[in-house]
């Protein structure tokens, strides 16, 4: 399941405590103090997974915890540490880590670190020490040792944001994921009515597959929007903040829709209204379906939407892809 949000929270190790104890030997009548240092408490780090796409492992378990140190022993022997806990993400999370009950105060952004990097997010207590180690000249039998420090606590909310290259928008049933799946390796699921993409689906775009060179790009086909997407009719709007990091975005138009004119508008009024700042990134117009409508309608639509410069392609033949692929915001964005 498809999960880009989740509420967690951490709870770093407490500290071992330290230990009153004195040497009790056969031959030493009076033993000096021996009384061990607690161990220190497990912190907790955070880590990027290239494999998780999604924060479904956080759907469930919600409370995490990294042991605790163990207490010190007799003989000066020192508490075992807790063992630390590595949490894995998704590449584009977003944490916002919050002291109970307060607002959120550190953001941590996971696209900006990069794999089998581990930062510390909770740290472990202390362990406390014992009794040995406050002898001195003075005080050769201290009966005074410290408790283990508590562990960290945070409540940390979680934020996917996928990093995509391109973002693939438009009405529903306009062929985002046929387009897709003709440029990429991804298989999303196509049919002929409206809402099949349920969640963003992913894809690499290699372009020497296409005799275009070296570069690659990561694509983003997300479900369809329709107008009122931000009153959350149909699936709504929260799957646009997936193409928010995008470059750019590949808007699709059905070509062999009456009102080519209005389905883009209808489009471009969703995304200003979620935010003007994804409105104004760079755009690519594409008019598809071009194999199922005659050469006069299309040459009707291509100056309809002559202000937006479309790219006349067919996802399901190819026709018009090479064009697409070439456009500056593609091979050199
Ligand atoms: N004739 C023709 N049909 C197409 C073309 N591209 C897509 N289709 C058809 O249009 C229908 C919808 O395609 P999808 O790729 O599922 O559309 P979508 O935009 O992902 O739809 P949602 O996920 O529901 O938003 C399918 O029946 C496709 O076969 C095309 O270039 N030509
Ligand atoms: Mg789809």
């Amino acid at each position: 399941m498809f999960i880009d949000e989740a509420k967690i929270e951490v709870r770093a190790g407490k500290g071992g405590d330290g230990i009153i104890s004195f040497r009790r030997d056969k031959f030493v009548a009076k033993g000096g103090p021996d009384g061990g240092d607690g161990g220190n408490g497990g912190s907790i780090f955070i880590a990027v997974s290239l494999r998780m796409t999604t924060l479904s492992d956080y759907r469930r378990q919600k409370l995490f915890k990294a042991e605790s140190g163990q207490n010190g022993g007799r003989n000066n022997r020192r508490g075992k540490s807790g063992e630390d806990l590595v949490l894995d993400f998704p590449q584009g999370t977003i944490i916002k880590k919050q002291i109970q009950g307060t607002d959120p105060c550190i953001k941590i952004d996971l696209a900006r670190v990069r794999p089998l990097q581990k930062i510390e997010i909770a740290q472990g207590g202390k362990g406390g020490h014992g009794n040995s180690w406050f002898k001195s000249s003075t005080n050769q039998t201290p009966r005074n040792r410290q408790l283990g420090r508590k562990g960290e606590k945070f409540i940390l909310e979680l934020e996917l944001k996928l990093l995509a290259d391109a973002g693939i928008v438009g009405l529903p049933n306009s062929g985002k994921s046929t387009l897709l799946s003709r440029l990429t390796h991804a298989r999303p699921k196509i049919a002929d009515y409206p809402f099949t993409t349920l969640e963003p689906n992913l894809g690499v775009l290699d372009f020497s597959e296409f005799g275009l060179g070296k570069k690659s790009l990561v694509l983003a086909d997300i479900p369809g929007l329709i107008e009122g997407a931000y009153q959350g009719k149909g699936l709504g709007d929260r799957f646009l903040r997936h193409i928010e990091r995008c470059k750019v975005l590949i808007h699709i138009i059905d070509g062999t829709s009456d009102n080519v004119v209005r389905d883009y508008k209808t489009i471009i009024n969703e995304l200003k209204r979620y935010s003007p700042k994804l409105a104004k990134k760079k755009q690519i117009v594409v008019l598809n379906k071009i194999d199922a409508i005659s050469e006069k309608d299309l040459a009707k639509k291509i100056i309809e939407l002559k202000k937006y410069s479309p790219i006349p392609i067919s996802a399901v033949t190819g026709k018009g892809i090479k064009g697409l692929l070439l456009h500056p915001h593609l091979v050199g964005g």
